[in-house]
């Protein structure tokens, strides 16, 4: 029987790095890299976050179970041998500056990778000099940011508004909790689109963003 997301963030919790990578290998078998990232390992992260709000495991604990989810999935993040070349798109993914959530944000450069995408995952709270720094230097295509925080919207209007700036204008994303928990829709325009979720992202990056698929073989 697979895994549910309570019983992983157990696993989590209890430091069982070696069997949840067992169990999330198992689910893998069975499901795509999408559905482990959107039903399983998310709503164990979201548990976790019930717990630590009920004051029912510590900050260690919550930084313990983050560490081994961040384990897993680079685990199973196989990628390429080499970059995808000629004709592949390049995506930027960071999280503004001041966000320290970052899971949402490897998962989002992993389902690009897996699509052909040619991925610089830039992680979290990055300044917004260094990030237009970046895009000057990768020329994305894309540019996807990631905020969990509803306070978080100032600061994720003043990166949109910069990178718009940049020519050629990349595609900019926004995923992340103050995208499905608060309103941002106030940024929505042309050139800047919000995601509630993976399915979307994924569905934008089938539909419009998408690259040919590219052999893919583990390393
Ligand atoms: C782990 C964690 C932390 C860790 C983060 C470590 C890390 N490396 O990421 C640490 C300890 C740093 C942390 C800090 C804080 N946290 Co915190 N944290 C969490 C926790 C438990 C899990 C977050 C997580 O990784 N979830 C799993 C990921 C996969 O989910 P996600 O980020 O939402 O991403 C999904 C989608 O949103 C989407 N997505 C995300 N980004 C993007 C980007 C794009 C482009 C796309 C397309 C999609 C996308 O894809 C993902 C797939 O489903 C959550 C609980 C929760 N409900 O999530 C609280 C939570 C988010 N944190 C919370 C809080 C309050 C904080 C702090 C303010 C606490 C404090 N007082 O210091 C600080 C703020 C830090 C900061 N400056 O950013 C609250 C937020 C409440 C609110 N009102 O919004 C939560 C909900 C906990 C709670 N229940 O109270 N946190």
């Amino acid at each position: 029987m697979l895994i549910e997301p309570k019983a992983l963030a157990r696993l989590f919790l209890d430091g069982e790095e070696t069997k949840a990578l067992t169990e999330i290998q198992a689910y893998l078998a069975e499901h795509s890299k999408k559905e482990l990232y959107h039903d399983l390992l998310t709503p164990a992260m979201i548990h976790i976050g019930e717990l630590w709000e009920r004051n029912e495991i510590s900050v260690a604990d919550e930084h313990l179970a983050t560490a081994i989810c961040d384990f897993v999935m680079s685990a199973v993040d196989i990628r390429p041998v080499s970059l995808p070349s000629d004709g592949s798109k390049t995506a930027l993914v960071l999280g503004v500056e001041g966000e320290q959530h970052y899971l949402g944000l490897k998962m989002t450069a992993s389902l690009l990778r897996e699509n052909g995408w040619s991925v610089h995952y830039l992680g979290p709270d990055l300044p917004l000099d260094h990030a237009l720094a970046a895009a000057e230097r990768w020329q994305p295509d894309a540019i996807g940011l990631s905020a969990a925080l509803a306070y978080r919207a100032p600061a994720v209007r003043k990166f949109v508004e910069a990178f718009l700036e940049l020519q050629p204008a990349p595609v900019i994303f926004i995923g992340g909790r103050a995208v499905s928990a608060a309103d941002l829709s106030h940024l929505e325009q042309e050139g800047v689109l919000l995601f509630d979720n993976l399915h979307q992202l994924e569905r934008w990056i089938r539909e419009e963003g998408g690259t040919e698929q590219y052999e893919k073989s583990a390393i």
